[in-house]
């Protein structure tokens, strides 16, 4: 069996490398985060509590066991990072993931029984935000803002008027369909009104915040910014919560002993890496990314795709959306490009039902990876193509797979990174 394991792990990392990985909620880290990753942090305990500032601003931490002087550093720098990229009066690097990143945040603000609003999982909502998922497990009730499909975002004034009649204790904006800007200026009004927090799930748009790209939801007014480490920001998997000042304690008490014991050093370790990457190269990748992501939405409307959102210029993110329900089952073409070694996800759209999630009409593609390893405008023409040929004109799998191998051998080296 250790043979089998070892030779399914070399098989994917080769599989892996001839892809185009174009799933939004993914990256690939650089060799130096993938380092710290692998380093002995991986083996050690840092439970612990804040316990002020030294002389150059980094955190002091009191910890319950022996053996963190390094780590402690490490985490600190993390932070301070973390604070400048995001402008961040406080962060918490203790969830382990995006969605405990929401567990400590609704059990900071929130108690069993309260209401929550946010996007549906069709309108783009993550299911973390719903009865189904953590939302449940806190014993939160969750209802719908509504949705605005053309635009492809949450219908201000119809938000306004149900969240007036329920008076949620929380508001939720931001998800996992992200093609523009939540409204967090519009919301907060009506949030202060009726004595609401707003926290914002910025997972999918992090590194494009870090890179000044996309709103920057703590300088909107939300009151907590949670977000994984390794989707457009390109850290190991993990995740974190930002959060005003005024409610620092609230939220690192949720995180540990909340909802932790200890957390995962060598995430945070790479964490750091990837910040301190962000810091010197962050501009340049998330403008790139933009404009990658507009660049394949063009082309691929322009070969014949249903893509959402031509009059609004397509997307502000890193994300690309078609409605493939008019060629084909997205399910299946989602196969046929993983059969070309292109991969993305089959995606629910907000005209769908929640019982069509195995069968749902859209495909969402994220440009952030493939930005990562130096693709693009021209490229993004050429990924449009070998889409068509797939989804559209019926080619064989395999050649447009040959094609594929071809262009990423071209481009096999992490950019962006030290
Ligand atoms: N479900 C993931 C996504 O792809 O958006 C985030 O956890």
């Amino acid at each position: 069996m250790y043979e089998k394991v070892i030779e399914l792990i070399e098989k994917n990392e080769s599989w892996r490398k001839s892809c185009l990985n174009m799933i939004a909620s993914e990256n690939t880290a650089s060799p130096a985060v993938r380092s710290a990753v692998a380093s002995d942090f991986g083996h050690r305990y840092a439970e612990g509590l804040l316990g002020g500032r030294d002389a150059e601003g980094l955190q002091i931490f009191e910890r319950f066991y022996q053996g963190t002087k390094f780590f402690d550093d490490i985490e600190s720098i993390a932070m301070k990072l973390t604070e400048e990229l995001f402008s961040a009066e406080h962060v918490n690097l203790v969830p382990i993931s995006g969605a405990v990143a929401n567990l400590v945040a609704y059990s900071a603000l929130a108690k069993y029984g309260d209401s929550i609003s946010g996007l549906s999982i069709m309108c783009g909502g993550h299911i973390s935000h719903t009865h189904i998922s953590a939302a449940g497990v806190m014993g939160l009730k969750d209802f719908p803002y509504p949705f605005d499909n053309k635009e492809m975002n949450i219908d201000v004034d119809g938000a306004k008027k149900i969240v007036r009649e329920k008076r949620p204790k929380l508001m939720i904006l931001g998800g996992s369909l992200f093609l523009f800007p939540h409204p967090v200026r519009e919301l907060r009004e009506i949030a202060d009104e009726i004595d609401a927090y707003i926290m914002y799930d910025g997972a999918h748009v992090s590194g494009l915040i870090a890179g000044g790209q996309f709103q920057n939801p703590l300088k909107e007014g939300v009151d907590v910014f949670t977000s994984s480490t390794h989707k457009t920001f390109p850290g190991p998997q993990g995740g974190m919560v930002m959060c005003k000042s005024y409610l620092k304690e609230k939220v690192d008490n949720a995180a540990f002993p909340g909802m932790m014991s200890n957390h995962h050093l060598h995430h945070v370790a790479g964490y750091a890496i990837a910040a301190a990457e962000m810091k010197k190269f962050g501009k340049a990748y998330a403008g790139q990314i933009v404009k990658n992501a507009k660049a394949l939405a063009q082309a691929l409307n322009e070969r014949g795709f249903d893509v959402l959102c031509e009059h609004k210029g397509f997307t502000e993110s890193h994300q690309v959306v078609m409605d493939v329900s008019k060629i084909g089952h997205a399910s299946v073409i989602a196969q046929d490009f993983e059969n070309a070694n292109m991969i993305v996800n089959k995606n629910l759209l907000p005209w769908d039902s929640l019982l069509r999630t195995k069968d749902p009409s859209g495909i969402r593609i994220g440009v952030q990876e493939i930005t990562r390893f130096g693709m693009k405008e021209g490229e993004m023409e050429e990924i449009a193509e070998f889409m068509k040929k797939v989804a559209i004109d019926g080619s064989k799998t395999e050649n447009i797979k040959n094609e594929v191998i071809e262009l990423k051998k071209n481009h096999a080296e992490i950019g962006f990174s030290f």
